[in-house]
C-alpha cells in the first residue's frame, strides 16, 4: 500500500499533512511523508481556556455516562484497527504486529475505562465523635496534558486519555514530534467519538497539540492544567517536573528503563530464550520495557548465549510493513549512532560484540537499519547504567541470586525486571522486600509487553508514576474527605475543649 494510502485511510486531510513546517519522515525507508502544521505558543494558550470551559460542563456528566463515550471511543478503535496499525508502523517502524498490538492496548484500556466509570470508589471511615460519619469522594482533578513519545505514539495517550475522561477531565495531547500523523488520527477517530456521543461531549474535551517543546512547556506552565502525565526521556522528565513543582502541580511520569532478566539454573532454556529475544529485538529495542541486561547463572551461560547469538543471526530484519519481519529500523540516524558508539563504549569496556552493524543500506539508503546485538560483558560496567534506545542486549555471569538482584538494583533506572526459574524460593524471593526494586517484576515472562489491567510505571530515575490499570485512575482525580456531624453537638476532634 503506498504511504498517501495509510494516511488517507486514517482519514488525514491535505489540510493536516501538507504544507506546514514540521517535517515527518518515515523510518521505514526515510522518506518524507507530510509538513504538518503546528501549533503556536498562543493556540496551545487558546487549547486550555477551550478545555477549561469544557471541564465545568464534562465534570458534571455523571462519570457511567462518561464511560459511554469511552464506550464509543473504544468501538471506533476497534474497526480502525487495521488502519491505525499501519499508520504506527509507518511513522514510528515497529513492524506490523506490534503496530496493531498498539491499537489493542488502546481498545483493552477503552473496555477497562468503562467498567471503571462505574468504579470510583471512596471510602467511608469510622469517626471518633458520636453522630460524626466521614468519608471520602474522589472529584475529576481538571485538565489533563499527555505528553508522549515517539516510540509509543497511541496506546500511552489512551492509558491516560480513556481514564482521565471517565474521571471527568478534558485531555490535551502533546505527541512526540517526530511522530504526530499518529495523534492526528487518534484525533479524528475521537471527534467522531463525540459526535456519535451528543452534545454532552462539550467543545474541547479531547484536543491535540503539535509542536516542539515549548508548546509542551505551556501545558507544563498552566496552573488551569492540573495534571501533566509524561512518557519519555529522563531528561525530559525532570524538566517537565521541575516546570511542574514550579506551580506544584500533579505529574505522572514514565520515563526510562533499563530492564534486566536473571536466569537461574532451574530455568525452562526454551521459554527464555523466546522471551529475551521478544523483549531485547521488539520495537528494535526501543521500548522503555525493553530487556537490556541479561543476567545469567554461570550453569546456562554457555548453553544460552551461542543459542542466542544463533537466534540473533537468523532474525528478519527489514520494513516492518512486511509480513515476517521481526526487527524493524531505528527511528532515525541518531539513533543508529547512538547504537554504534554504545557498542564501541562496551567493547572499550571489555566487551565481546556480536552483531550490532548497520544493514539494509543499499535497499533503504535513507533509514537506520541496524542488527539488534548481543555484548558478553566481563562485568557490569558504566555503559550497563545507561539506557541506549537500540536493541543492545549486555550479557553477565553470575553464581549467587542475591548478587545477580543487587546487580540487577545496581542501575539508576526502576521500571521492569523479571526471572526465569521454576525454583519457588527463588521466584519469591525475587518478588519480595529484597528482591527486584523495580515497579514491574515478572516471572517466567520477559519485562516487556505488559497488559493494560496492572499499573504500568517504575520507580528511581523512571519517574514513580503509575498509569492503565489497577488504582491508577485516583492520580486523575482529587481526595476529599468529608465530616458529616449528625448529632445536635459540636463534639470537638481529640477531645479539646473549648468552651464559649
Ligand atoms: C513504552 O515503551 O513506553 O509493556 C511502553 C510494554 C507495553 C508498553 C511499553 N505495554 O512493553
Amino acid at each position: 500500500m503506498p504511504y498517501t494510502d495509510i494516511l488517507k485511510a486514517c482519514a488525514l486531510t491535505a489540510a493536516e499533512t501538507a504544507g506546514g513546517s514540521l517535517r515527518v519522515t518515515t523510518p521505514v525507508d526515510g522518506s518524507e511523508i507530510a509538513m504538518v502544521p503546528v501549533h503556536t505558543v498562543a493556540d496551545a494558550e487558546a487549547a486550555i481556556a477551550r478545555a477549561n470551559t469544557a471541564f465545568a460542563a464534562w465534570r458534571k456528566v455523571p462519570a457511567p455516562r462518561r464511560g459511554e463515550l469511552v464506550r464509543l471511543l473504544g468501538e471506533e478503535l476497534r474497526r480502525e484497527k487495521e488502519n491505525l496499525g499501519r499508520l504506527v508502523t509507518l511513522e514510528c517502524g515497529k513492524i506490523l504486529q506490534e503496530g496493531l498490538g498498539e491499537v489493542q492496548e488502546m481498545i483493552d484500556i477503552c473496555d477497562f475505562a468503562v467498567g471503571l466509570s462505574r468504579q470510583l470508589y471512596g471510602l467511608t471511615i469510622a469517626s471518633e465523635r458520636p453522630g460524626h460519619t466521614m468519608r471520602e469522594t474522589w472529584h475529576p482533578a481538571g485538565i489533563c496534558g499527555i505528553i508522549t513519545a515517539f516510540n509509543f505514539p497511541a496506546a500511552p495517550w489512551s492509558w491516560n486519555a480513556a481514564l482521565a475522561l471517565v474521571c471527568g477531565d478534558p485531555v490535551i495531547a502533546k505527541p512526540s514530534e517526530k511522530t504526530p500523523l499518529t495523534q492526528l488520527a487518534i484525533q479524528k477517530i475521537c471527534d467522531r467519538a463525540c459526535a456519535a456521543f451528543g452534545a454532552d461531549a462539550p467543545e474541547g474535551l479531547i484536543q491535540t497539540l503539535i509542536g516542539e517543546r515549548e508548546v509542551g512547556q505551556v501545558l507544563t506552565a498552566s496552573k488551569d492544567v492540573a495534571v501533566v502525565s509524561a512518557t519519555g526521556s529522563v531528561a525530559m522528565g525532570k524538566a517537565v517536573a521541575a516546570d511542574m513543582a514550579q506551580r506544584l502541580g500533579k505529574t505522572i511520569l514514565e520515563l526510562g528503563g533499563n530492564n534486566a532478566m536473571i536466569v537461574t539454573p532451574s530455568a525452562d532454556l526454551e521459554m527464555a530464550v523466546r522471551a529475551i529475544v521478544f523483549s531485547a529485538v521488539g520495537t528494535a529495542g526501543q521500548r522503555c520495557t525493553s530487556l537490556r541486561r541479561l543476567i545469567l547463572h554461570a550453569d546456562v551461560y554457555d548453553t544460552l548465549v551461542p543459542r542466542l547469538v544463533k537466534v540473533y543471526e537468523g532474525l528478519t530484519i527489514g520494513d516492518p510493513l512486511q509480513k515476517g519481519t521481526l526487527v524493524g529500523p531505528l527511528i532515525d540516524a541518531t539513533a543508529a549512532t547512538a547504537m554504534t558508539r554504545a557498542l564501541e563504549t562496551a567493547q572499550a569496556e571489555g566487551g565481546t560484540v556480536h552483531g550490532g552493524a548497520a544493514t539494509l543500506a543499499d535497499r533503504f539508503p535513507g533509514a537506520a537499519y541496524m542488527a539488534p546485538a548481543i555484548v558478553e560483558m566481563p562485568k557490569q560496567s558504566a555503559i550497563m547504567h545507561t539506557e541506549t534506545f537500540a536493541p543492545i542486549l549486555y550479557v553477565v555471569k553470575y553464581t549467587d541470586l542475591d548478587d545477580a538482584i543487587a546487580l540487577q538494583n545496581a542501575v539508576p533506572q526502576g521500571l521492569s525486571s523479571c526471572i526465569f526459574s521454576t525454583d519457588v524460593r527463588e521466584t519469591e524471593h525475587f518478588l519480595s522486600v529484597q528482591g527486584s526494586d523495580c515497579g514491574i517484576a515478572n516471572v517466567n515472562i520477559g519485562p516487556s509487553g505488559a497488559e493494560i489491567g496492572g499499573a504500568f510505571g517504575g520507580e528511581k530515575e523512571t519517574g514513580g508514576g503509575r498509569e492503565s490499570g489497577s488504582d491508577a485512575w485516583r492520580a486523575y482525580m482529587r481526595r476529599q474527605t468529608s465530616t458529616v456531624n449528625y448529632s445536635r453537638s459540636l463534639p470537638l476532634a481529640q477531645g479539646i475543649s473549648f468552651e464559649i
